[in-house]
């Protein structure tokens, strides 16, 4: 249950994070020229003493030696003209000071770590909207377990600095303290660099990093990208949404989806199996596949020998409806002579009689098996919560529960009736809503008539049979091409004798097909359609919904990959290579 809740909160959060993407890419004017650059940490760190050594004004944003979680507001440097296309939403009550950073704003937020929360709705805030964040910390921070989370959780979306400030505090083992801050860095799944990674103080800009750090930070060719870290910047939340989590589970839902589809189906074939102990229903399933793979072969040995196999096929169907028809009348009557008609054309249209010689013959038990397979699948999806995935249509077909006559199979079944008016006609008239199975053997049987027709037809039999056929309808054609040119008439007797001989020469062929037809039929077992049963009718509910959903992965895995193969080519074109992104997936 909790997993498959968990599978369930990946694709919503999938959804959301798309959707979060996609907000950005409308909130965000990729053309404004103003680089958000945010700073984050925990409180005390001197994230505010920092932003005011960077922009050169002491106290600009207020600090303190002993009141923690002290900012409570953002502090924003910024030109005057720059500062409307920042767009920050007011209720943040931004400080503004008027700073020009040749179209950077540096942005000094509350604390992440500290007991006033709404100091952390304040700095996300103001994060979600940074195109670059620089994490502040202090050497005796090594732990800090809130932070780290906070860093997590916006790692894959941002471009990121690192700062170790107070460096003046352990200036005697700086190098050690350096190699520490990397360590912890690189625990989280960045790599770290000279050119992204400042050792500085802020009461001592002099020393350390600090001057490095002001130039990257402030580094003008960062605003003339400015299109290409939004356009980053989107990319970022586009592939945390198709993150491997998110995948996983999704993949995780997949697995289930096609053991239970593995299970419906070896439910049906079971049911074939039992239905087939019957000699009748043996019988029966051996005339069908008998009348499909004549259909098929007509197809597949074409031009005149096809026609005159399709002739029988059709014929048969003709046969087999009178027969069927004759045994379902009772006694004489009207309605049962309209029945018998209606049934005979049925057959002519579908070929459906005979199928319902072999329902007839499987007995009770085949139709209701069917059923509550359908019903199981259709339970299964809404339980997955995978009714999105199914189609329409089938979902629709498939809610049709005898067990319950709602209103829903009401309306799928007047639906039905327009789509397919002669199997309703045929139904009404004829067997009273046994159409469903028809169609599950039909298709069922389908494949088997098909493999069958192969068999007795290979291509080159087409050739063979065709071939005196079509010598002697080429040379009737030739001597009436002839006469034709010559002004003659040739007698009626002619044409008599051409059609006599062409259906004799169609004969040799014919027989051969027949005889191959019923050796083939004859070694037809009941496991030979069991096995044959690869995609039951019943079950394509569940078959679909598989399909989608694998193929929904594939796009979700090949999208990511196209995401971050764009990503490393925005990377390449952003200035300075400066800010890093985290180099192996993270957890959420
Ligand atoms: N020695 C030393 N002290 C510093 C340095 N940077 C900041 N401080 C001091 O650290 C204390 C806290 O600094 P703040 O800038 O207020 O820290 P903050 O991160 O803004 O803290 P909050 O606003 O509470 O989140 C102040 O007393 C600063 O003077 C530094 O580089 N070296
Ligand atoms: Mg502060």
């Amino acid at each position: 249950m909790a997993q498959r809740a968990g599978s369930l909160d990946a694709a919503m959060r999938m959804s959301l994070r798309l959707g979060e993407a996609l907000r950005r890419l409308d909130s965000d004017d990729p053309t404004v020229p103003v680089v958000r650059v945010v700073l984050l940490g925990g409180t005390g760190v001197g994230k505010s003493a920092l932003f005011n050594a960077l922009i050169g004004r002491s106290q600009a944003s207020p600090t303190s030696d002993d009141v923690r979680c002290f900012t409570q507001k953002p502090f924003v440097a910024v030109s005057a003209q720059d500062r409307p296309l920042l767009n920050l939403p007011a209720e943040l009550d931004p400080q503004y000071i008027d700073v020009d950073l040749g179209g950077i704003a540096l942005i000094d937020t509350p604390d992440i770590d500290g007991a006033l929360r709404e100091n952390w709705h304040v700095t996300r805030a103001i994060v979600r909207r940074a195109d670059i964040v620089v994490y502040v910390t202090m050497p005796d921070r090594r732990s800090e377990f809130q932070v780290h989370q906070e860093l997590l959780a916006w790692a894959s979306l941002k471009r990121w600095y690192f700062v170790l400030n107070k460096a003046d505090q352990v200036s005697r083992v700086i190098d050690q303290v350096r190699d520490d801050f990397d360590g912890r860095l690189r625990d989280l799944g960045f790599e770290p660099h000279d050119g992204v990674r400042f050792v500085a103080s802020a009461t001592d800009q002099g020393r350390y990093d600090f001057s490095r750090m002001r130039q990257s930070l402030f580094n003008t060719r960062l605003v003339e990208s400015v299109e290409k870290l939004r356009a980053d910047g989107f990319l970022g939340y586009t592939s945390h949404a198709l993150s491997d989590q998110v995948v996983e589970a999704l993949a995780v839902r997949l697995e289930k989806v096609v053991e239970y589809e593995a299970e419906l189906n070896d439910r049906i074939r079971q049911v074939y199996r039992d239905s087939l102990e019957q000699p009748l229903a043996r019988h029966a399933f051996r005339v069908v596949v008998r009348e499909l793979a004549w259909r098929y072969l007509g197809e597949r040995i074409g031009w005149l020998m096809g026609v005159a196999v399709w002739l029988r096929a059709r014929a048969s169907a003709l046969n087999a409806s009178f027969h069927v028809a004759r045994l379902g009348l009772g006694r004489w009557n009207l309605i049962g002579l309209a029945r018998a008609g209606v049934s005979v054309l049925h057959a002519m249209l579908r070929g459906m009689v005979p199928l319902q010689r072999i329902l007839t013959a499987m007995g009770p038990k085949y139709r209701e098996e069917i059923r509550s397979i359908q019903a199981d699948a259709q339970r299964f999806l809404e339980d997955q919560q995978l009714t999105g995935f199914a189609p329409t249509a089938l979902s629709a077909s498939t809610s049709i529960d005898p067990a319950d006559g709602s209103a829903d199979a009401d309306g799928a079944a007047q639906q039905g009736k327009a789509n397919d008016w002669p199997r309703w006609v045929y139904q009404s008239l004829w067997e009273g809503g046994e159409g469903q199975e028809l169609e599950h053997l039909q298709t069922d049987l389908d494949n088997l008539g098909q493999q069958t027709a192969k068999q007795v037809g290979p291509w080159p039999l087409a050739v063979v049979t065709n071939i005196i056929p079509t010598a002697f309808a080429a040379h009737a054609l030739f001597r009436i091409g002839k006469a034709w040119l010559d002004a003659q008439y040739l007698p009626a007797a002619f044409y008599g004798m051409a059609i006599s001989l062409l259906l004799v020469s169609l004969l040799p062929g014919y027989l051969l097909l027949a005889w191959r037809m019923r050796r083939a039929c004859a070694a037809l077992e009941p496991r030979t359609l069991v096995d044959s049963v690869q995609h039951p009718l019943a079950t394509t509910p569940v078959r679909t919904v598989r399909e989608r959903l694998s193929e929904f992965l594939r796009e979700t895995v090949s999208l990511r990959s196209t995401l971050n193969q764009l990503r490393r080519e925005l990377d390449q074109e952003i200035p300075s290579a400066s800010t890093v992104r985290p180099s192996r997936p993270l957890a959420d």
